[in-house]
């Protein structure tokens, strides 16, 4: 395909994509008009939900998954915290680099096979191409602040491959990150998404105005710490149309697209007020479901040199072959949590479980992705749903009801993206 015949491709895609978002938001608009309505039908006159939860499931023997909205109309945002309201969710998470293997076992386990020609460009390495094995950057949690120790990754949470951990908060939590830069010669930080922070726990450095005193944030050299804190009043939470918890990203921001190429990306949930349990997580949801969905350009990476000595005979000293286009794709990982051709693990629930399934997307204009399920459906801001619509950095939740026992395709539906391997399976017990 020429790059004219591209460029017109994604121009009308982009089009298409854009004028779907505006219908959507009508219709999102003329949604609250109605929700007024909507909500008092399924609120009784004491205020507590008679349809819509597990009661109305009960009444009708069919259990639908419009099931743990996070309040009434939207005046919990509008509330402020309280002084000394809440927790503080303490983390200590660090920077790392490290081999990742995009498809550790080897094989495209959606058709338990070999990779065959087509594939074996992403994943096979030889003399010049780096294969499935990169060197990259990932946020990984420790117990304590002197990071001797990782802290274990229990099984729900494998799935979340390349994504660093799940930060959980509730609704005028405080949340405190004590951050270190393992990396050697790089320099990273943690920006979040959604939450409130002062200018010390941006993690973003740029000309703001600010002086010294509030420059540690943004730009963490190699084996320093930094704490960063967060706050989660209100607006940091489920609005009126969203589900009981909601998810936000953190994500380095020192050259965000380089960062975020080498695998520098972790989901914060937050849980609206009351809704959540000790360790701040939704209360009656069964199942937690964290998928990204981008292209790794690991020609973009901050370690394609690094990648070259040691995977490859070749180094970045051969311009031909770094400016080669077929190299250049090579190095395209088509993954969902760094995992290409069924190779992400982990992602079980069973029937019936109220799954929480949060979507996070990131890259650059060719991360319009559409995860779609097999099997079953979804609903996502009053909207029934088998495919959802991301682009870069957009962050949603979708409420996940299982009825459908077995195990299914959930895959970006981008043509080009099948066949670059953004499939996994999940499993329905
Ligand atoms: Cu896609």
């Amino acid at each position: 395909m020429t790059n004219n015949l591209r460029k017109a491709i994604l121009t009308t895609t982009i089009l298409l994509l854009s004028t779907s978002l505006v219908l959507g938001m009508s219709t999102q608009e003329s949604f609250a008009v109605k929700s007024s309505g909507t909500y008092l039908s399924q609120t009784g006159s004491s205020g507590s939900p008679v349809c819509g939860d597990r009661l109305c499931s009960e009444a009708t023997g069919y259990k639908d998954s419009i099931s743990q909205k996070s309040s009434a109309p939207d005046t919990m945002s509008k509330a402020a915290c309280q002084a000394n309201e809440g927790q503080t969710r303490m983390y200590y998470i660090a920077a790392d680099e490290i081999e990742w293997d995009y498809a550790p076992t080897g094989k495209n386990v959606l058709k338990g096979q070999e990779f065959n020609d087509d594939e074996n460009v992403f994943v096979q390495n030889s003399e010049d191409r780096i294969g499935s094995t990169y060197i990259k950057a990932l946020y990984q949690e420790y117990t304590d602040s002197t990071f001797s120790e990782m802290k274990i990754r229990s099984a729900e949470w494998e799935h979340l491959g390349t994504l660093g951990p799940a930060i959980h908060a509730e609704v005028c939590d405080t949340i405190k990150i004590v951050f270190k830069n393992n990396s050697a010669e790089n320099e990273f930080s943690m920006h979040p998404h959604g939450v409130f922070y002062d200018k010390e726990s941006e993690g973003a450095e740029y000309n703001d105005g600010t002086d010294s005193s509030q420059k540690d944030d943004g730009i963490v050299a190699p084996g320093d710490i930094h704490t960063y804190i967060w706050k989660v009043p209100p607006r940091a939470g489920p609005g009126p149309n969203d589900p009981s918890s909601i998810t936000w990203m953190y994500h380095s921001h020192v050259d965000s697209p380089a960062d975020t190429n080498a695998g520098l990306v972790g989901p914060m949930i937050v849980t609206a007020k009351g809704m959540a349990d000790a360790d701040g997580r939704p209360i009656g949801v069964d199942r937690e479901i964290i998928t990204l969905f981008t292209v790794s350009d690991e020609n973009a990476s901050l370690y394609l040199c690094d990648n070259l000595d040691r995977f490859t005979q070749e180094s970045c000293d051969n311009e031909e072959l770094v400016g080669d286009d077929d190299f250049a794709e090579s190095n395209l990982m088509h993954g969902i949590n760094g995992y290409v051709y069924g190779n992400q693990p982990g992602l079980d629930m069973n029937k019936d479980d109220n799954v929480h399934w949060y979507i996070i997307g990131m890259g650059t204009e060719v991360d319009l992705h559409t995860p779609h399920w097999h099997g079953n459906t979804a609903l996502w801001n009053g909207n029934r749903v088998d495919v959802m619509e991301i682009m870069p950095a957009s962050l949603k939740v979708v409420e996940f009801v299982p009825d459908n026992v077995g195990t299914w395709l959930f895959h970006c539906h981008v043509n080009d993206h099948i066949a670059a391997g953004m499939s996994s399976l999940f499993t329905v017990k």
